[in-house]
């Protein structure tokens, strides 16, 4: 049975995937208006991953005896500078996802609740791999800077690199 507090921290992270889903979304329809084919592609499927984080803590939270809340996400942004500032923003929002993470993981041991512990081990190895990606999208584009032939692949290479990030 969850703890008050745990399922309070819980909700709290149900958002935080919500809201990673959403900005994703958002960050989507940007790139797809502005001609980033394939930089959207791999967008909408990250968005649809965070909403299966979102949904896989809201099952575990409804079965260990607590109530998962729908969050209501505010104050989206709709237009970037630039690709590069874009995953800049994707990067810091992972980043923040991670510390968030960690947070609740040192809570639960505070309050002694192992089973959710375990349970979020499985968010701490997928923040690795998610920081792991975006920062090879941020070298890439660092090595490309302004050349468009080499702009031109790189989204062309990102509907490809969708499909073995998102499987
Ligand atoms: Fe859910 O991993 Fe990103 O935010």
């Amino acid at each position: 049975m969850l703890s008050k507090k745990i399922n309070t921290l819980l909700n709290k992270q149900i958002e935080l995937e919500a809201k990673s889903s959403n900005a994703y979304l958002s960050m989507a329809s940007w790139a797809e208006v502005q001609g980033w084919n394939g930089v959207s592609v791999f967008l909408y499927k990250h968005s649809d991953e965070e909403r299966m984080h979102m949904l896989k803590l809201f099952h575990f939270v409804n079965e260990r005896g607590g109530q998962a809340v729908v969050p209501e996400i505010k104050g989206l942004k709709s237009s970037y500078s630039s690709i590069t500032e874009l995953f800049e923003e994707v990067l810091e929002h992972e980043v923040n996802v991670t510390n968030e993470i960690n947070a609740l993981v040192d809570a639960c041991l505070a309050e002694k609740d192992y089973t959710t512990h375990n349970f979020l081990q499985w968010y701490v190895a997928e923040q690795i791999e998610e920081e792991r990606l975006i920062r090879n999208i941020l070298d890439k584009l660092k090595l490309i800077g302004e050349e468009k032939s080499g702009l031109y692949m790189f989204d062309r290479d990102m509907s490809q690199m969708s499909n073995q990030a998102h499987g």
